[in-house]
């Protein structure tokens, strides 16, 4: 296990198309793997393989749900309703800014072990596996924030350590 150099915006890999998985492999179970060292790390709720510079169809989230989901080639079948809320990404450190999404999402993915699975997902868990499918296909938050992008303090990020 590795922690992972997290790509930053102004990086042209983040604003690149990802491409499918077609097999797990080795390298690709390694790259998971440090995809959630790198992501507790840096205390996100997700993290997509192209901010480690991996321009495949892979994301990793964790929302403290009690599950660590792999999405490999997520596919969303069915959105519905609207929530409007904040979000954060760590390839934008220190900023947060208001964004609207569905509430309510379906979608198919592949599992770490390519079993096709269907999750149904609201609230920060369908927050977050949008703004993670934005990523593999080359988009950030910023370009749908409502209103400026705010700068946060190290405390609001809960770096309490620092
Ligand atoms: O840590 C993160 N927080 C977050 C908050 C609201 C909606 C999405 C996210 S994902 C983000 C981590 C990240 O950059 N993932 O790509
Ligand atoms: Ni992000």
């Amino acid at each position: 296990m590795a922690l992972r150099e997290i790509r930053k915006q102004g990086d042209p890999i983040l604003n690149k198309e990802c491409k499918p998985v077609k097999e797990m492999t080795e390298r690709l179970q390694e790259l998971i793997e440090d995809m959630f060292e790198t992501m507790y790390e840096g205390n996100g709720c997700g993290l997509a393989a192209p901010q480690v510079g991996i321009l495949k169809q892979i994301t990793v989230i964790d929302v403290e749900d009690g599950n660590q989901y792999v999405l490999i080639n997520p596919e969303i079948l069915e959105e519905s309703g609207s929530q409007t809320g904040d979000e954060g990404c760590l390839s934008v450190p220190g900023y947060t800014g208001t964004v609207t999404r569905p509430q309510h999402i379906r979608i198919r993915a592949l599992d770490e072990n390519m079993e096709p699975y269907e999750l149904e997902a609201e609230d920060l868990l369908a927050r977050c596996i949008l703004h993670e499918c934005d990523h593999l296909h080359g988009h950030l938050y910023t370009e749908k924030v409502e209103g400026p992008l705010r700068e946060v303090t190290a405390e609001e990020e809960g770096e309490e350590e620092a």
